[in-house]
């Protein structure tokens, strides 16, 4: 038996000397040291043998046992190792390659143009508000001076909200939030409102059903139309260049007195007269004027004492103006291919 124990000892060695691969290294363990093994074999027939021999040979085999058991160990490393080594130089990672590109997405140019607005004008001390775009007549017109049947009503074709409540619909301009910061806040009041207005139109290349404006209104004691006119003046310089110029004229709306109209010279032909501008050479932009005394009066802040300015400007119309987009329905068709140039 102790000869049987060496024979077996000498020829695991040799066999596990040949392995390279891991895979080879659990069946070498499972041959020479698993329950069926040589090894087990002898240390499982002990108890047959005369008590001498069972000693000499336990001892032996246990000897072979944990030889052979270190010898798995240390050669189990070795073929990790190497096995690591090539592995790293066959995957190997060249990171001089040029890295693959991440599409990322981006705002629409409309949301751009918005945050730009709304920097400008925070940057000369305006606050952020937002409005519901679902209004009552109230808010949208009656308090805007523009009772029912008053012929203004004419201007905003108007969506109607088909519900048990009369009087609700999708504003067609951000002016009602005027009377909605009025009521609850008191003079000095500098705040600028962006969001969506509807109005029922026949869209064309400078008309959609759908738009962004963004409201302002200025009210404290001492405002004027001076301004009105130096806060937009600043505003569409920074916004659009310092070269621009800017033209006032005289507008009416309802809820102001006086109303202005406000245009820039057209950024396509720089004045000349083009299809953008429709060979005028200006661009309206915006409606605004100084907040009628009897709007203010409803609201209960003293005509006498405090007066203010407001304006809604038309959001689409300033990237139309800069990139010289030539249709606003652009905008909202959802194509890739003209959003992902801004
Ligand atoms: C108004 O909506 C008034 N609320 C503006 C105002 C506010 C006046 C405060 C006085 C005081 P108007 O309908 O002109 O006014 O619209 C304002 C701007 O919105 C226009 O100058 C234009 O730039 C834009 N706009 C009007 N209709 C459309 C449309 N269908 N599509 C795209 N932009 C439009």
């Amino acid at each position: 038996m102790l000869e049987q124990l060496q024979e077996l000892h000498v020829q695991a060695l040799d066999e596990l000397s040949r392995i390279s691969e891991p895979d080879e290294l659990e069946l070498w363990r499972v041959r020479y040291l698993g329950r069926k093994s040589g090894v087990t074999q002898v240390l499982r027939s002990l108890a047959t043998l005369p008590l001498e021999e069972r000693r000499k040979v336990g001892a032996r085999a246990n000897e072979v046992k944990s030889a052979l058991e270190s010898r798995l160990i240390e050669k189990k490393r070795i073929v990790e190792e190497v096995h690591l080594i090539s592995a790293l130089e066959q995957k190997r990672l060249d990171v001089t390659l040029p890295g693959r590109p991440v599409s990322t997405g981006r705002s629409h140019p409309i949301t751009q143009t918005l945050g730009e607005i709304c920097d400008i004008f925070k940057s000369m001390g305006f606050q952020v508000f937002e409005g519901p775009d679902v209004e009552w007549d109230y808010y949208n017109f009656e308090a805007l001076n523009i009772p029912r049947y008053h012929p203004a009503r004419d201007m905003f074709a108007t969506l109607w909200i088909d519900s048990e409540m009369e009087g609700r619909l999708l504003r067609t301009h951000t002016s009602p939030m005027q009377i909605r910061i009025m009521e609850k806040t008191r003079p000095p009041i500098r705040v600028i409102i962006p969001g969506r207005v509807y109005r029922y139109e026949a869209t064309d290349a400078t008309h959609e059903s759908m738009f962004y404006q963004v409201e302002g209104l200025a009210v404290d004691e001492n405002i004027t139309l001076a301004d009105l006119k130096g806060t937009l003046f600043e505003f569409c310089r920074r916004l659009l260049g310092q070269e621009r110029r800017v033209r006032f004229r005289c507008d009416y709306f309802p809820f102001v007195e006086p109303g202005v109209e406000v245009a820039i010279d057209c950024l396509a032909c720089n004045g000349g007269g083009c299809r953008l501008c429709g060979y005028t050479g200006w661009i309206e932009i915006l409606g605004a004027g100084m907040v009628h005394p009897d709007v203010l009066r409803k609201l209960d802040i003293d005509p006498e004492v405090h007066s203010g300015f407001a304006f809604g400007l038309g959001v689409e119309r300033i990237p139309m103006l800069r990139y010289g987009i030539e249709d606003i329905r652009l905008f909202y068709s959802n194509d890739l291919r003209f959003l992902k140039q801004f």
